[in-house]
């Protein structure tokens, strides 16, 4: 089954002739082995390898944010999904775990959240402005021992 059809199911409207994806943009958006392809923007705190997925434990009051630049064409529309699976004590900034999407000017041109406590996957859709975005992967702490985990983190052109 397709990610269409599964949303097209979970919402319970029909998808006509659901729509196709391009190739895959993300590098290691599945962390198989490790968490390559991924730079730390601010160093606030720490992102590691943990059973195929990336875990992201921030210092205490802040966030933490892991970034992968891809190419995109202007204009055309991209399908995001990625599961999270965010455990702090509460929300910092409004974020327990976050995907989103920003173009070079750090534009936000797509924000998907997991709620504190809460696992599962996020989608959306965007479309690019320019020749790149940034995928972002923010976790959030207040405490000690505050992490998110990320995984299938996948952007796609919608053909
Ligand atoms: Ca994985």
């Amino acid at each position: 089954m397709s990610i269409l059809c599964a949303i097209s199911n979970m919402l319970g409207v029909p998808v006509a002739s659901a729509f196709k994806l391009g190739p895959e943009l993300v590098v290691n958006g599945e962390f198989t082995d490790d968490i390559s392809g991924w730079d730390d923007f601010y160093e606030h705190g720490s992102a590691t390898w943990e059973n195929g997925r990336m875990r992201i434990e921030p210092s205490v009051n802040s966030q933490s944010l892991q970034r992968q630049v891809i190419p995109v064409e202007p204009g055309k529309t991209y399908f995001v999904t990625g599961h999270i699976d965010a455990r702090c004590s509460e929300v910092y900034n409004n974020v327990a775990g976050r995907l989103s999407i920003n173009d070079a000017t750090d534009a936000h041109l797509l924000t998907l959240d997991q709620g504190n406590k809460q696992s599962g996957v996020v989608a959306g859709m965007f479309t690019a402005r320019a020749d790149s975005v940034n995928v972002d992967l923010h976790g959030a702490a207040v405490a000690e021992g505050n992490v998110t985990f990320f995984d299938n983190v996948s952007v796609r052109e919608i053909l």
